[in-house]
């Protein structure tokens, strides 16, 4: 598997594509990602996420997951019928840690994975923690980024996830320096928890500083910027969920 050095050229524009935009040329997408809603697909964020730091230019094909026409179509993009997938070229993957391996393989100098041995090896650990776990977190604090619910009730299995998640990330930020969890830089650890950190803030989960300065941090990211803004935006509000879609 590609490693990736330290530095990135994220947000540096490659000159053929500066070259293109001052001509007010649209360049074809890379690829594209199968995506469902932007206010409650915790899973289509973090693929969506991955994709934007790799820098991958890419178009979005949105479906509803509710509609019947549009499950079928998901099954012919994404063979799980789940969302996110990822098509690029010929080649398509749907699983959003799979999406993060091939993105961090086709975009070696993005960052996506920390460039040290070690370091690499503790970020896929705890993103896999997220990718296999906290299913009370998960059930229990569904992610609604048009939601604000102050006095929601945290019941006590969703404690044992919560304490979890902010001693993986106390930890990460106290190794690695901040203020991203693997240092400097955004990568797929970060990817994977920040619909955790949307969740925190949107149920008002007492949580430490540092983990509440992680959740800020999180959320002051362009591209989740982006994101919140597009899923205010969205017209269907659905009226609850008693799981994590
Ligand atoms: N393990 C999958 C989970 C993906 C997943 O559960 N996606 C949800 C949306 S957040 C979904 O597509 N649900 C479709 C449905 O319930 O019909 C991954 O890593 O991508």
């Amino acid at each position: 598997m590609a490693t990736a050095p330290k530095t990135s050229p994220r947000g540096t524009p490659a000159p053929r594509a500066k070259r293109a935009a001052s001509r007010s040329v649209k360049t074809p997408a890379e690829a594209s990602i199968t995506l469902s809603s932007k206010t409650y697909s915790s899973w289509s964020l973090r693929g969506w996420l991955m994709a934007k730091l790799a820098g991958l230019s890419f178009d979005e094909v949105m479906v509803s997951i509710d509609d019947a026409n549009a499950r079928k179509e998901i099954l012919l993009l994404s063979p799980s019928i789940l969302v996110p997938c990822l098509t690029h070229g010929d080649i398509k993957v749907w699983d959003t840690l799979a999406i993060g391996e091939y993105l961090n393989e086709i975009k070696p100098d993005a960052g996506l994975l920390p460039a040290d041995a070690a370091a690499r090896a503790h970020c896929r650990a705890i993103c896999g923690e997220m990718h296999s776990g906290f299913s009370s977190l998960r059930s229990a604090l569904p992610m609604n980024l048009k939601g604000d619910f102050p006095g929601h009730k945290v019941w006590a299995r969703a404690l044992g996830d919560i304490e979890r998640i902010t001693a993986i990330w106390q930890e990460c930020i106290a190794q690695y320096g901040g203020p991203f969890l693997f240092g400097a830089q955004p990568c797929i650890a970060d990817a994977m928890y920040a619909p955790v950190a949307t969740r925190f803030l949107t149920y008002h989960v007492k949580i430490d500083r540092t983990s509440a300065a992680y959740c800020q941090q999180i959320m002051a990211m362009p591209e989740m910027q982006a994101w919140v803004a597009a899923a205010r935006d969205e017209k269907d509000d659905m009226e609850e969920f008693d799981m994590e879609f």
